[in-house]
């Protein structure tokens, strides 16, 4: 099973120390192709890859390869909104995670997507516990 975690990146790294403990959660279900993703040293101005370009074109081909596509939306983020709307026109399986934050709200573009299931949170615990009902629900 191929997994493809999407989170925030230049979005914003607040939840850089969430996004590795879901991708180490994801581990047991299979390989996680974005394991940088929750790579702690990267900032919203590192780098990861020769050039944009590179990084668009990797990241692209990942989408296709992969079987599944788990989102965490909370940080909004262009990149992630965009690896969504594409995983969508490929039919992928796919789970977006959302945490609930006072003055804030998901986008419509997302929120108001009946193909997207949207798994909304308060602790770690709930959000292990959305992505193991949907592993278990390809099953
Ligand atoms: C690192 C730090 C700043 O720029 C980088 C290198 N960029 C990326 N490296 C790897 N994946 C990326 C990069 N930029 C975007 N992505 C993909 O888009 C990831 O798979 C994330 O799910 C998503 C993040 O998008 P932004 O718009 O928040 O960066």
């Amino acid at each position: 099973m191929k997994i493809y975690f999407a989170g925030s990146i230049r979005g914003g790294r607040d939840d850089k120390e969430l996004y590795l403990q879901l991708i180490q959660h994801l581990t047991q279900y299979g390989q996680v192709l974005t394991e940088h993703v929750g790579n702690g040293n990267l900032t919203e101005f590192g780098e990861d890859g020769p050039s944009d370009e590179w990084i668009y074109n990797r990241d692209m081909d990942w989408v296709r390869q992969s079987d599944v596509v788990i989102a965490e939306v909370s940080t909004p983020s262009l990149g992630v909104g965009y690896e969504i709307g594409k995983a969508e026109d490929m039919n992928k399986k796919m789970l977006c995670l959302y945490r609930e934050q006072q003055n804030k709200r998901l986008s419509a573009m997302i929120r108001g997507n009946s193909n997207v299931k949207i798994a909304r949170y308060e602790t770690f615990e709930d959000a292990i516990s959305h992505i193991d009902s949907f592993f278990e629900s390809l099953k």
